[in-house]
């Protein structure tokens, strides 16, 4: 390996056994086996200080030569959330009505999606997570990112166990195409909408459908 140019600094966390290891990964597993999508929210509001502390816990993803290439945009203003939400109903109302295929609407028909967002505006937060397929230098000049699709893609992974564990929901949205997002909230040039997630606590009586998740054999395979 070539000399790091970083300063290094001892590193050694680790479980004390495997039993501790076990308990850990249980507990964990547990709760986040708890997480499930959500599309009916209560209008309660949440703190932004809750907000910041998830996005906060986001950030702390890995990345490609550690460039950090996100932003995460939070909305609460009630009219960017209206003019999010009329942008995103007009290309879902596009997708429904065309541009999906058959055999997509079919796969869609047991969660009963439609064109129709009103947790857009319900929910009290949008965060709204840009990939910045570059940066740009102090000098204006632009930077390389590396590998941002999968590191934001990491980066969304940990948002959505952070909104978990502060005793939130959220959805993961994808309105198609999404490039409104970039417009409505004035984003630099190097900036692409990656995912939409409406966050709040669900509405009272809300549902999410019953499905189960695959077995660990339907999803590894051990060499
Ligand atoms: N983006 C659309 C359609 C949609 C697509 C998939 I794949 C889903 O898992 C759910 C919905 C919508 O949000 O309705």
């Amino acid at each position: 390996m070539p000399e790091p140019t970083f300063p290094f600094v001892p590193y050694n966390y680790r479980s004390a056994d495997v039993q501790a290891a076990l308990n850990g990964v249980m507990a964990f597993r547990q709760n986040l086996a708890a997480r499930r999508s959500v599309r009916e929210f209560s209008p309660e509001p949440v703190p932004r200080t809750v907000i910041e502390a998830i996005i906060e816990t986001a950030a702390t993803a890995p990345s490609g030569a550690h460039k950090q290439p996100w932003t995460f945009c939070a909305v609460s203003d009630a009219a960017l959330k209206t003019e999010i939400r009329i942008a995103a109903e007009k290309e879902e109302h596009e997708s429904y009505n065309g541009r999906m295929s058959e055999e997509w609407l079919r796969d869609l028909a047991p969660i009963g999606t439609d064109a129709h967002k009103p947790f857009l505006e319900v929910a009290p937060w949008l965060i709204v997570v840009f990939r910045q397929v570059h940066g740009y230098r102090e000098d204006g000049s632009k930077a390389k990112h590396y590998y941002v699709n999968e590191s934001v893609g990491i980066a969304c992974g940990f948002l959505l166990a952070a909104i978990h564990a502060a005793g939130l929901a959220a959805l993961t949205h994808t309105p198609s195409p999404m490039n409104f997002l970039g417009e409505i909230l004035g984003r630099p040039d190097n900036e692409r909408p990656f995912l939409l997630v409406p966050v709040g606590y669900p509405a009272e009586g809300a549902r999410v459908p019953g499905f189960a998740r695959k077995r660990l054999d339907e999803v590894a395979v051990f060499y």
